[in-house]
C-alpha cells in the first residue's frame, strides 16, 4: 500500500477559544469565524479525496485540540499515542486514545515526549524530529513501535532548528521530493530525495499533504504551488490564515490512517 493512501481521518473541531493556544507568530489574533469556514473547506477536501472523516466535537478547555496530529502517529497497523511536547497539550491525548481504541493502541511513557508533527512519512524511510516537542526518550520509544509494526522500515532521527516541527519546515511534496523551509536547520542530509529550497516570503507553503491522488496544499505560496502542478493533477489549495496565526498548517489538522 503506498504510504499516502489513506481511507480515514479523524479530526476535532477548533473552538472559539483557539486564540488562547501556543503560538510562535506576531500575526495577531485568529478570526473563529474565519477559521471555522477555513476548517470546513479543509474537512470537505478531505472528503473529497475520498476520505471518511470522524469529527471530534471541540474542547474549550483544550484550544490547541484541533491540532490532532500531535497526539498520535499512525502507521500501516500500528497506532501510537503520543505524549505531546507541550505540558498545556498533554491533556489532549485522552480523547484521542478513546475515538482510536479501537486500533489497540500503544503509548508513549514515561519521560518520552513526541508530537506527531515531528514525524514525516516519505516514501522509504520514516523521519522523527528531535525537536523542542519530541525528545530522544519519545523518539525511541516511537521507532520500537513502528519497526515491531515492520521490522524493515528505516527509521532516521532528525535534529530540528529555526521551526516548531519537522513538518513545518519539510514535507514530501512526491516521492523523492521534498520542499523545505529556509528557517529549517538541521544536521541530517536529505540525500535520499531531492530538496527544493523555498524562498524566505514562502516558508511556511512547506507544510503540503498528499492524499491518495491528490495533494493539498495552502492558499498564498505560487512556488509550492508550480511545483505542485508539475506533480499532480488535483492540487486543492486551502487557505489557513487563521491557523497559520496558532503555528499551524495542513498537516496538524487530521490524523490520516486506513480503516
Ligand atoms: C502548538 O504550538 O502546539 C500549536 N499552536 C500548533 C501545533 C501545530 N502542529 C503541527 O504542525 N503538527
Amino acid at each position: 500500500m503506498p504510504h499516502n493512501h489513506f481511507t480515514h481521518a479523524l479530526v476535532r473541531y477548533p473552538t472559539p477559544q483557539m486564540g488562547a493556544g501556543l503560538t510562535t507568530q506576531s500575526l495577531g489574533a485568529p478570526d473563529f469565524e474565519r477559521a471555522l469556514s477555513q476548517y470546513n473547506a479543509y474537512l470537505e477536501a478531505l472528503r473529497a479525496c475520498g476520505l471518511a472523516v470522524q469529527a471530534l466535537d471541540g474542547d474549550a478547555a483544550f484550544p490547541d485540540g484541533h491540532f490532532v496530529e500531535d497526539t498520535a502517529v499512525i502507521y500501516e497497523h500500528v497506532t501510537v499515542i503520543t505524549q505531546p511536547g507541550a505540558p498545556e497539550r498533554l491533556g489532549e491525548i485522552q480523547s484521542i486514545g478513546a475515538a482510536l481504541a479501537q486500533r489497540q493502541p500503544v503509548f508513549i511513557s514515561g519521560d518520552g515526549r513526541v508530537d506527531g508533527g515531528d514525524v514525516l512519512f516519505c516514501a522509504d524511510r520514516v523521519l522523527i524530529g528531535l525537536s523542542e516537542r519530541t525528545n530522544l526518550v519519545g523518539a525511541e520509544q516511537l521507532r520500537a513501535a513502528l519497526v515491531q509494526s515492520n521490522s524493515s522500515v528505516v527509521v532516521d532521527f532528525v535534529p530540528v532548528r529555526g521551526v516548531l516541527h519537522l513538518k513545518t519546515g519539510i514535507t514530501e511534496l512526491a516521492p523523492g521530493i521534498l520542499l523545505r523551509s529556509p528557517f529549517f536547520e538541521t544536521d541530517y542530509h536529505f540525500d535520499f530525495a531531492e530538496t527544493f529550497l523555498l524562498p524566505v516570503h514562502e516558508a511556511h507553503g512547506a507544510n503540503v499533504l498528499p492524499i491518495n491522488d491528490a495533494l493539498l496544499i495552502m492558499r498564498g505560496y505560487p512556488t509550492v504551488r508550480a511545483f505542485a502542478q508539475q506533480h499532480y493533477e488535483n492540487v486543492i489549495e486551502l487557505d489557513m490564515s487563521e491557523f497559520a496565526k496558532m503555528d499551524g498548517s495542513l498537516t496538524c489538522l487530521s490524523l490520516r490512517y486506513n480503516g
